[in-house]
This record gives C-alpha cells, sequence and structure tokens, in this order.
C-alpha cells in the first residue's frame, strides 16, 4: 500500500470547540495549512456514540470528510484521572453539562476525590487525532502528557480543564502556560508530532 501523505492545503478541522481549534490551527498553519473548522462551516455536530477517544475521533472525522468532500481531521480528547479509574475520560466534555461550564467540571473532579479521600492526584490528558480522507483512507495517532491536578485551579489561558493541570516536570498549570509552550508538550502536540512523522 501507498504511504498516504498530506499536503498543505485547505483541512477541514472537524471541531465545534474552540479552544481545539485555536491549538490545531497553531499547529497546522505554520506548515502551510489553512484550517477551516465544522464551527465555520456550520457542520453538524455528531453524536459521540463509541466508547472509545479513538472511535470518537473517527466518527467525527467521517462524518465531516462526508459532509464537505475534503480531508477531516478531528481531535477527541479528554482528562483521566487515576484515581478516578480513569474518568472523566471519553466523558470530559460531558462532565461540563450543557451549555458546557468547566467550573463546574473541574469541581465535580476535585468533589469526586475528596469524596473517596485520594491521595494520588496524579493524572493524564490523552488526545487522539484522526485523519479521514473523502476516499475512506484513514488514520489515528494518539499523544498523551501526564501530570498533576492541583486545587484551586489557576490561570486564565488554556481551556476545559487547563487551569487544574501541571504536568510532569512544571510548577505552573497549563491555564497559566504561554501557549507555545502548551505546544511543546501537550497531548495534543505529542499526537501532532506522530501524524507529522507519518503523514508529511
Ligand atoms: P468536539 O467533539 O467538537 O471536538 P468537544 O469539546 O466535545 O469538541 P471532546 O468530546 O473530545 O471534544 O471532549 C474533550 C474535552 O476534554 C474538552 O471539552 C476539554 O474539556 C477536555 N480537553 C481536551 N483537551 C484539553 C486541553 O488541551 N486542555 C484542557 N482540557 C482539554
Amino acid at each position: 500500500m501507498t504511504q498516504r501523505r498530506l499536503s498543505p492545503g485547505r483541512l477541514v478541522a472537524a471541531t465545534h470547540n474552540k479552544g481545539k481549534v485555536k491549538e490545531l490551527k497553531d499547529l497546522f498553519e505554520p506548515l502551510g495549512f489553512e484550517v477551516v473548522s465544522a464551527l465555520d462551516l456550520d457542520l453538524e455536530e455528531p453524536e459521540e456514540t463509541e466508547a472509545s477517544f479513538a472511535g470518537n475521533a473517527l466518527l467525527k472525522a467521517r462524518a465531516a470528510a462526508k459532509s464537505t468532500g475534503a480531508p477531516a481531521l478531528s481531535d477527541d480528547s479528554g482528562l483521566a484521572v487515576t484515581a478516578l479509574g480513569g474518568a472523566p475520560g471519553i466523558y470530559s466534555a460531558r462532565w461540563a453539562g450543557e451549555p458546557r461550564d468547566f467550573a463546574l467540571a473541574m469541581q465535580k473532579v476535585e468533589r469526586e476525590l475528596d469524596d473517596i479521600g485520594a491521595e494520588d492526584r496524579s493524572a493524564k490528558f490523552v488526545c487522539v487525532l484522526a485523519m479521514v480522507w473523502p476516499d475512506g483512507h484513514e488514520e489515528v495517532f494518539e499523544g498523551e502528557v501526564h501530570g498533576e491536578l492541583v486545587w484551586p485551579p489557576r490561570g486564565e489561558r488554556g481551556f476545559g480543564y487547563d487551569p487544574m493541570f501541571v504536568a510532569d516536570g512544571e510548577t505552573i498549570t497549563f491555564g497559566e502556560m504561554d501557549p507555545a509552550r502548551k505546544h511543546g508538550m501537550s497531548h495534543r502536540a505529542r499526537a501532532f508530532e506522530k501524524l507529522k512523522a507519518a503523514l508529511f
């Protein structure tokens, strides 16, 4: 089978999450891609019915590739807390309710750790990037970053659970960190490095 390459051009980011759109633009635009999001294109948001990050990532990218006829990139990601058996995991966005409220989602994580008297505050962010071409070719890349949860949350940068996450070897949260520095170590950046190595 010939190795599939991704040539710079228009890329549909199959996500409705503004924080992800910004980070995916930061990662892909310096390489000559024009990133157009599902938000910009007003694409329908598919229901995430799969039980894994990869399953949900593929489902979102397939839907966007099908409705646009262009290569689509999706991101399914989340926070997995060791003492909570990996929760919220694939339910990370849903823990924030509707409309999304991540102050509330972070409080829920903290409350659940408190309820079980957890001493282990380790956690990881996981990101699966799925690339789907209109002819049905698919590729999946996964990245993780390990760290610790802090309370109270700190910082206004980033998105989602960033204000309560300190990556191993760091002292500040992702919410306090310069975005360029987060892109040097994040789960999304690590999945992106694998994508680059395979497709560029
Ligand atoms: P799309 O499905 O439209 O892409 P979503 O927000 O619903 O958007 P997910 O189902 O993948 O996406 O949920 C991932 C959640 O995990 C996301 O809403 C964040 O709260 C959290 N998350 C993922 N990456 C993160 C990061 O870099 N920093 C903080 N939180 C992150």
